[in-house]
């Protein structure tokens, strides 16, 4: 293990005002996003669409790394430049989505765990070979008014992320650790607080039984906040103050950066509370960050739609949210420049 080369990949990805554009949608996932904007699915088309993210202009000031999924890793732009290539070049780091996904967990009804322990060791070896430095792997914690989640399912995702995070730190290649409480139903913020503590006192005693450098890592946890059918709402400093106490009760000084998913909150309301936190917390141990998929692409497929006569508008909406989140990063974002 290159202990060096672990800690500056790590650092570099969330320089000052640096964030992570979450781009590794599965092609299932990004059906998803295609379909509301009318546009067809095909290798052409999302590999088109993910160019003019990578090509836009300004975005390496904010961008600091671009997580990608296997395919688009062996795509290139229209000029025949690897994406890998490409994005270094531009001094952005490129990633690689490594797990399956989450399937059902044996014996635990409603419980998920994340797939893709299997063979990691020789596709990470090759993924170091097309040029990827980092890499991610999602765990899905779900919650339901009863027993969802279940103590097991919390401890064998956590197993499974440090298993992960331990095999790409042997291969040289930082692991992102995403261990997502899913803001679906109608949870409260206290609920969420409560299984996301669980779910970090779990991921680091796995770590650190696992063997697993935290300087060379990151973590990309939920933000506490409650489910989005929850009827009581909390404005981004409470969120803020909330995601704050709980990180610092459980994630270790050393790791270099917390770099929050969005899950489904607002391009704005993620900006926001990342915010707050910033605004709030002006000394924190690590970097407070971004690796949104949604709150940054959004507005960049509504100004798309699949149109080349659209690109420049959807450029344009691609460069604004990273600006604002690379503010946010400060905390010197306010909603007033939302409308400039
Ligand atoms: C971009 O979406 C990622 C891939 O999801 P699938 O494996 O389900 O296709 C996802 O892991 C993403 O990186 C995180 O959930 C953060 O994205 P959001 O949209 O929550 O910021």
């Amino acid at each position: 293990m290159n202990i060096d080369e672990l800690k500056s990949v790590a650092q570099a990805i969330v320089a000052r005002q640096k964030g992570i554009l979450a781009a590794d949608e599965s092609n299932p996932t990004i059906k998803k996003r295609f379909d509301p904007i009318g546009v067809e699915s095909t290798e052409e088309n999302r590999r088109r669409y993910r160019e003019i993210l990578f090509t836009t202009e300004g975005i390496e000031r904010y961008i600091g790394g671009v997580i990608l999924f296997d395919e688009t890793l062996r795509q290139s732009s229209r000029d025949g430049i690897p994406f890998a290539h490409l994005l270094s070049g531009r001094g952005i780091i490129p990633g690689i989505k490594v797990d399956k996904g989450a399937k059902a967990l044996a014996l635990h009804p409603g419980n998920k765990v994340t797939e893709g322990l299997d063979g990691l060791r020789d596709r990470l070896a090759e993924y170091k070979q097309l040029g990827a430095k980092f890499a991610k792997w999602r765990a899905v914690i779900e919650i339901d008014e009863q027993n969802v989640p279940s103590a097991y399912a919390i401890r064998a995702n956590a197993h499974a992320l440090a298993r992960y995070a331990a095999l790409c730190q042997e291969a040289d290649i930082v692991p992102i650790v995403e261990p997502e409480v899913l803001m679906d139903g109608a949870h409260d913020i206290q609920r969420c607080n409560v299984i996301t503590s669980q779910m970090l006192e779990s991921v680091f005693s796995e770590l650190n039984a696992h063997g697993v450098l935290y300087e060379g890592m990151l973590l990309k946890p939920n933000m506490v906040i409650p489910g989005m059918k929850c009827p009581q709402r909390t404005s981004a400093e409470e969120v803020a103050q909330a995601s704050v106490r709980c990180l610092r009760r459980y994630v270790p000084a050393a790791v270099p950066g917390i770099v929050f998913l969005s899950g489904g909150q607002s391009a704005e309301d993620a900006t926001d509370n990342l915010n707050a936190m910033n605004a709030m917390d002006a000394n924190p141990p690590w970097q407070l960050s971004f690796s949104y998929g949604r709150a940054l692409q959004a507005p960049v497929l509504t100004a798309w739609k699949g149109q080349e006569s659209n690109v420049a508008e959807a450029q344009r909406a691609f460069s604004k949210r990273c600006q604002l989140n690379g503010l946010a990063r400060e905390g010197i974002y306010s909603r007033a420049m939302e409308n400039r």
